[in-house]
């Protein structure tokens, strides 16, 4: 039974070395060796045994080893032949060194070869590769080409640049030597800035002052606005009702006046009854408390019409005096007048500035004769018109708002101390001419009636002026 060929190289051996083999060994020397080992069976040790002709026997020994397997068949034969056949063993192991020389070698050329067609593909690639680089070169060759087209295009223009900054660099030169000259210039329009500067602050100053005047003027325009507006209503309701009111007003033209004066003392009330009554009746003097101490009454007639006026004592602004015995005075008017007054006269000193006394007195007056009832037949009359003249002069030094709300804005002008008859005559005619106005729009004369209705004020004046 085959177990199999022999290992390539072993085989190689025999077959390299068969003939030789034929030719020296004998098989019958080796065949009980080879039996004891296995590495014939007893079969082929008889068959052997059984030829007569060593050739024969050498062939079926050769034959059966070939086939022996790859085991250890191979090396049980080299033992066999260490006796009798030292001579064959030594070929056979040169032989089997020459071999692995052979197979070195053939593997040496092998990886040779192997080498060489490495290099060949990686010389091909190689060859690809410079072929790809002679293509990039090719091209870059041209982008070169066109990019020292491009250089010269670029040094052509920076020549032509250069040539404009040169250019530049002279307009430039030109231009600082106007912006010094503008600098110095500029220096000049600061100091003078500085000066006008100061003017401005100056002028501003100025302005505000003028602002504040201003203020104070527009007051006084609003005044004079609130006073034209109830005059020209009046005029309008007078237009309105013209004849009417026309024969109405002769009539009180005619009519015969009484007015009762009040108003801080030394203001210049007696000297305003005096006027009116164009005669000295009335004590007017400096000094206070020597003058009138009880209601005084005067008649005239003044181009053939009564005219009656009561001058009051002095009393609102002197704590020595007594209040009640005021009120009395007061009440004793209406006895010697019972029909009552056409018009409550208000007398002020339009020189002196309308202060906290003066304010205090009108604001006991109101009390005393009831605010809506001055404010119906109150005509405030300024004194000392021969030094202030208008309304005008007298807002420069005086706030007047709440003496011409109280009175509804009728106001006359007295210069007391004129000689001149034709003023005196013209400033009695414009305060009766006043007073018929008020007449007409009220209808009534201030009675007795009136002065009892703020009875309750006069009691809290009382209880005041006691504490
Ligand atoms: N310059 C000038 N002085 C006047 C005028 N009216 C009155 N006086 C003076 O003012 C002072 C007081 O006047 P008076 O009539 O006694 O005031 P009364 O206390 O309110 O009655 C007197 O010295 C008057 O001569 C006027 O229109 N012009
Ligand atoms: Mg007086």
């Amino acid at each position: 039974m085959s177990k199999g060929r022999l290992k390539p190289e072993d085989e190689k051996c025999i077959q390299h070395n068969y003939m030789y083999l034929l030719d020296q060994l004998d098989a019958r020397d080796i065949v009980n060796f080879l039996f004891q080992h296995e590495v014939i069976d007893l079969d082929d040790k008889i068959s052997i045994s059984s030829q007569a002709k060593r050739k024969d026997r050498n062939e079926i020994l050769l034959d059966r080893l070939l086939n022996a397997g790859p085991g250890y068949s191979f090396n049980y034969f080299l033992k066999s032949l260490e006796g009798n056949y030292r001579f064959i063993l030594d070929k056979l192991r040169k032989h089997a060194k020459e071999i692995d020389v052979i197979n070195d070698l053939e593997r040496e050329i092998k990886e040779l070869k192997d080498e060489q067609d490495n290099e060949r593909q990686v010389s091909r690639s190689l060859r690809e590769k410079l072929k790809q680089q002679e293509g990039n070169l090719v091209q870059l060759k041209e982008e070169l080409d066109s990019q020292k087209k491009h250089n010269e295009q670029l040094n052509e223009n920076i020549v032509s640049l250069k040539e404009h900054l040169q250019g530049k660099i002279a307009d430039n030169e030109e231009l600082r030597r106007e912006q010094v000259s503008l600098e110095e210039n500029l220096q000049g329009k600061i100091a003078d800035n500085e000066e006008l500067r100061r003017e401005q602050v100056s002028l501003e100053e100025n302005l505000q002052e003028k602002i504040a005047d201003n203020e104070e003027l527009r007051h006084e325009q609003a005044q004079l606005r609130e006073s034209l507006k109830d005059k020209e209503s009046l005029i309008h309701s007078l237009t309105l009702d013209s004849v009417y009111k026309r024969s109405v007003l002769e009539k009180i033209k005619h009519q015969e006046v009484s007015v009762f004066m009040l108003g801080p003392t030394g203001h210049g009330k007696s000297a305003v009854g005096n006027s009116i009554l164009q005669r000295y009746l009335f004590k007017s003097c400096d000094r206070l408390l020597t003058c009138t101490q009880t209601f005084s009454k005067e008649t005239v007639e003044i181009h053939g019409r009564r005219v009656t006026v009561f001058d009051e004592p002095p009393h609102l602004d002197h704590s020595g005096y007594c209040f009640k015995k005021f009120l009395y005075c007061i009440k004793e008017t209406f006895t010697a007048n019972p029909q009552g007054f056409n018009a409550i006269l208000y007398v002020i000193n339009s020189k002196r500035r309308f202060g906290m006394e003066e304010r205090k007195n009108l604001e006991c007056s109101q009390a005393v004769f009831g605010e809506n009832s001055l404010k119906d037949f109150c005509v405030t009359v300024f004194t000392h018109g021969d030094i202030i003249k208008c309304m005008k002069d007298i807002c420069s030094i005086n706030t007047l708002e709440p003496l011409m709300s109280a009175v509804s804005n009728r106001a006359v002008f007295f210069d007391n101390k004129t000689k001149n008859e034709a003023i005196r005559d013209n400033q009695v005619a414009s305060l009766l001419a006043e007073i018929d106005i008020l007449q007409l729009k009220q209808q009534r004369l201030y009675t007795y009636q009136d002065f009892v209705e703020q009875k309750k004020e006069h009691e809290k004046l009382l209880k005041e002026n006691k504490t």
